[in-house]
């Protein structure tokens, strides 16, 4: 089948595991959600990150099957993490590859049903990388899975080369302002006026912002003063295992 076989192993011995980084409320100042990254919990190695095996599953194409095994996943727990008082959704990435895949929009649907997922939980983070391709089919997909309930997100915010014509055609409900102009906050004017310039189109456009890679307080009140929806980032919780992302939201309520 073309895929990486060390990596084809690892999805048929259930070797990924997603962990959960929380976002957080600033109007609330608590948890509403969180976002699946996947780690490798690989027999010799150890945990591995993202960046040493996605790139590899994104060239194969064993991303495709990999995505179905993490939206199921997310699917699983979701009940846990209601039970744990989750009021909010799981953002799940989408790589442009898994919409090369023609069946992406039903069998989402399918995933969904089979196991019992309420699609107001649900999110998909695209990057604009995603929005550039095959640009047709990748907006019937989403404008299909959108009428489900199911909503996006738009991943990396200022990194890519969307255009504003995309925020516009397509239904994204939320902004995620790239942690490269959180970085730079306060402190560095050009960092500062893109990352208000972002606030105020998200809002202007009637979206939700999030701002990325949030690390300490100075940033918080900068985002809190400039009326930032959700944070997330080191400063309240590293992405962590199912386990303690439970307990995060059991001590939120
Ligand atoms: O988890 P990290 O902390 O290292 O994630 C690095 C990158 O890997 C993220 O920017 C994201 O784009 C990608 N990534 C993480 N989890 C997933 C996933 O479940 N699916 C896809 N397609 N990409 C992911
Ligand atoms: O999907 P995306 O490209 O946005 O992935 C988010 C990446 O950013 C993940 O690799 C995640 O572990 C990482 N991340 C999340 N919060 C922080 C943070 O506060 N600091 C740093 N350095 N990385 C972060
Ligand atoms: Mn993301
Ligand atoms: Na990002």
């Amino acid at each position: 089948n073309g895929y990486d076989p060390e990596l084809w192993r690892a999805l048929q011995r259930e070797e990924f595991e997603l962990f959960y980084q929380p976002r957080i409320d600033l109007r609330r100042g608590s948890i509403c959600g969180a976002e699946a990254l996947i780690r490798w919990q690989h027999p010799e190695r150890g945990l591995q990150t993202p960046d040493s095996f996605i790139p590899s599953c994104e060239a194969s194409g064993l991303i495709v099957p990999l995505g179905y095994w993490i939206i199921q996943e997310v699917g699983k727990t979701l009940p846990a993490m209601k039970e744990a008082g989750l009021d909010g959704r799981i953002g799940v990435n989408l790589s442009f590859r898994q919409f090369q895949d023609r069946h992406l929009a039903p069998t989402i649907e399918r995933l969904m049903q089979q196991h019992l997922m309420d699609t107001r939980t649900l999110e998909f983070e695209l990057t604009e990388t995603a929005l550039c391709s095959d640009e047709e089919h990748v907006r019937s997909t989403i404008r299909q899975l959108s009428s489900q309930g199911v909503e996006f997100s738009l991943d990396d915010f200022g990194t890519g080369y969307s255009s504003f014509s995309l925020l516009q055609k397509l239904p994204i409900t939320t902004l995620k302002i790239d942690k490269s102009f959180v970085d730079g906050i306060p402190g560095n004017p050009d960092d500062e006026e893109i990352v208000r310039a972002i606030i105020n189109l998200a809002h202007n456009l009637n979206k939700q912002v999030i701002a990325e890679g949030v690390e300490n307080r100075a940033q918080l009140e900068f985002l809190i003063r400039h009326d930032c929806d959700q944070v997330q980032g080191y400063f309240f919780s590293r992405p962590v295992c199912l386990e303690q992302f439970l307990s995060l939201l059991n001590t939120n309520r």
